[in-house]
This record gives C-alpha cells, structure tokens and sequence, in this order.
C-alpha cells in the first residue's frame, strides 16, 4: 500500500494553538475518506466486522478501565474473569481460565509462552499446518522456539500423519486451527487430541475465528465438529470476540484449561496491590473497556443472538457457493466449513480477477492461487449480488480480451 505523506511539515506538526473540535472533525472526516467502511458492503477480506451498536455505547462508557492495574479496577478485573467463564462454557469448559486481550495474535503467544514455560525443553520446537496464521511465526520468532510447518491433507487440514513424523524429542507443542484464516477449514482436532495426549504434548487450538461460530453447527444443522475443551488433549483455545463476536478491536480472548498453565507465564508485579498482584497477559496498561464490552455483549446477545449471526452469515455463505459453482470459470477450493469462501479458476488468472475486483472497489484477499471472501455479519445478500455481478463483467472481459 502507498502511503501518502504531504510534503508540508506545518500540517505535520503539533500546532501552537489547539484548533477547534470541528474544525479537527471535519478534517478527519477529509483525511479518512480513503479507509473503506464495512456499511459499503464491499469489505469481503476481513474477519472483523462493524463493532454491534450497544458494544459502541459500553465501550465509550468505560473507556477509563484498566485492567493492568486490577488495584484500582478490581470490579473491571472481576468481569474480565467472568467473561473469560462465559467463554470457556462457550467451548465446553466454564471452569477454563485466561485473559481478554488484544487479539488472536497475543492469544497466540501467549499460549505458546505458556507450553514453553511448562516443558523443561530448551530450544523447543512447535509444530503447526502450513495453514497456521504468520502469528505462530512472531511467537517462536520471540519465544525462541523452532516452528515446524506440516503439509495439509487432501481436505485443506492439517496432516496428522505428518504432524507425528515432525514429532521429536525437541517437541513443545502442537497447534491446531479451528477456521483457517484462509479457507475457514478445521484441522482434525479429536485426532491431535489424542497425538498430544500420547506423547504428553501441550495442544493449543486457534479458534480466533472459529470460536463463534462452530458451537453453533449442529443446532443449525450443519455437521458439527469438535474442536474445544470437550477433547481432554486440549490445553488452550485463542477465540477472538473482536472477529466473530462483534466486540469492537481490541477484544481478543486466550483460555487455558487449568491453572498451571496461567501459573507458568504468571509475573509478580511488585509495587501495585502490596505485591498480590500477578499478571498473565503480554500487554501491562490494557483496555478494561474491553473485556467489559465482550461481558456486556455475551449478556445481550447470548447464545441464541449469536446463533442468528451465524445462521445468516452461513446462509449467505452457500449462496456465494452455488453461484460461484454455476460460473464456468470459477471454482471451489473446497466446500466451506464456516463463513469463509476460497475461489480459484482452472482457466482465468485469479491475480487478474482480483486487481479487477480491487478497481472496482472490492476488498478481497489474494491468497496463493485463489481468491478468499469472508462473509461477516455486515455482509449482506445485495453485496454478494452486486460481487458475482462484477466477477460475470470480469470474466467476460478477461475472456474478451484473450
Ligand atoms: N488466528 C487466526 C486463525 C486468524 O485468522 C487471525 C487473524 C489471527 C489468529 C490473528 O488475529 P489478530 O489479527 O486479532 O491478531 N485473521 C485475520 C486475517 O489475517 C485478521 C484480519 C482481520 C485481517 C481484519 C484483515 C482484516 O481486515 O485475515
């Protein structure tokens, strides 16, 4: 992306004198006018979503919350943890512990932080799908810990087969995803379960995506699939409410199964609570608003206002599908799990496709040989109308011009 610098330093620098708030407001309004807006339609590449209107209102309510000094905020503190229970009942386990945090990504390392610290193992080593978000790469890039990629299966998951041959004496952990960042696909997590379970490895599972989305399956008739603390192989779960929950960033959420997990990366904070207090979380000064926010958002919509979320995100999902199988020269990589929706062509370039899709406006993510379209909760049925639209003109043109 080209970012745009003006050349004048004056309108660089903090001016002398504060301007007023509208005149600041307006100019925002100008600076800020090339962002996209999830209310256009056309963000289909991101696994957030426009913030639900009372998330807004809690938000900006309880701004001032801090949850790194629990001294001052104990009863902000105190919903963080019940948060964190309704969350862990969420995925099978009211008892899990872990902390509201920034995202999947610190939810990420933090886990590993966790296994490292439980293996006595130096220079460890952890073994992923090449499917894994690049956060695993940050993890062991700072925890010194040596990734291993595995190859995938011929359904886009995680070999297991091969995940046993890269197992070594080295081995720390192993890491599943529930809802791939690109195709949404599950890996086989009753299976690593049990691999981790055999050899007493710690199994961390990426749900940042799939969390909200996959306990709702069954109830609404697709197959359901096991993925959480049901499956005692299971030590920790990243599950992300600022994607799939609708909290606004930064609410991400990582849970551990039982105490010694939290223990092993707790710090002692030596001057704040007279030395009680301990922290679990990468992150010291930290926003309070948001884990009051996820709490307020698990009361107001429970399980049965996220279940409709899903509901109409998966049906709008299918309908992408079929009609994506109805265009010769588009394909499938796979049939879709969750709401998320790969597209190649055995014809056309999709690199083609996708510059064309992004003149046209278009937020779509390009992964290796195929397009990804995310179907959120602010995706709605005339965007994907107005999207195969634009992908038939493309087409046509692409093949026009051969
Ligand atoms: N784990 C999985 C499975 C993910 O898909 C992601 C991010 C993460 C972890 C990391 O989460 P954080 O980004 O919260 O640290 N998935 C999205 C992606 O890479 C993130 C994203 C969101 C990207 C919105 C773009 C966007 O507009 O696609």
């Amino acid at each position: 992306m080209r970012i745009m610098l003006s050349n004048n330093s004056s309108t660089l620098s903090i001016p002398e004198h504060g301007l007023p708030q509208n005149v600041i407001l307006s100019e925002l309004e100008t600076k800020l006018e090339n962002d996209f807006g999830y209310a256009s339609g056309k963000i289909l590449s991101s696994m957030c979503t426009s913030p639900h209107r009372f998330a807004r209102q809690v938000h900006q309510k309880y701004i001032e919350k801090n949850l790194g000094d629990p001294s001052l905020f104990p009863a902000s503190a105190k919903l963080e943890q019940e948060t964190v229970t309704m969350l862990g009942s969420l995925l099978s386990n009211p008892s899990a512990l872990g902390s509201i945090v920034s995202g999947g990504t610190e939810a990420n390392i933090i886990a590993l932080w966790a296994a490292r610290n439980c293996s006595k193992i130096e220079h460890g080593q952890v073994i992923v799908p090449i499917s894994a978000h690049y956060s695993f790469d940050k993890a062991c890039d700072l925890l010194n810990l040596k990734l291993i990629k595995v190859n995938l299966n011929k359904n886009f998951q995680m070999d297991v087969k091969a995940a046993k041959r890269a197992l070594t004496p080295k081995t720390v952990a192993i890491v599943g995803v529930a809802g791939t960042t690109g195709l949404g696909v599950v890996d086989s997590i009753g299976e690593l379960s049990n691999l981790a379970l055999e050899n007493d490895l710690y199994l961390h599972v990426d749900a940042a995506f799939g969390g909200f989305v996959l306990p709702f399956l069954g109830n609404l008739g697709y197959a359901p699939l096991d993925f959480d603390f049901k499956l005692s192989g299971v030590c920790s779960i990243t599950v992300d409410p600022h994607k799939m929950g609708l909290a606004p960033v930064h609410a991400g959420g990582i849970l551990f199964r039982d105490s010694k997990f939290t223990e092993s990366i707790s710090m002692n904070v030596p001057y704040l609570s007279e030395g009680q207090q301990k922290q679990s979380t990468l992150l010291g000064t930290r926003s309070g608003a948001s884990a009051v926010t996820v709490w307020a958002l698990l009361k107001h919509l429970g399980r049965v206002g996220y279940q409709k979320i899903v509901k109409s995100c998966l049906e709008l999902t299918w309908t992408l599908a079929n009609e994506i199988q109805q265009i010769n020269d588009l394909q499938l990589v796979t049939k879709p799990t969750m709401n998320v929706v790969g597209v190649k062509s055995d014809t056309v370039d999709v690199n083609v496709v996708f510059q064309q899709l992004k003149k046209r406006g278009w937020g779509i993510s390009l992964f290796e040989g195929y397009l990804r379209i995310v179907i959120m909760p602010h995706t709605k049925l005339e965007h994907i109308k107005n999207l195969l639209e634009d992908l038939q003109e493309i087409l046509h043109s692409i093949k026009s011009e051969k």
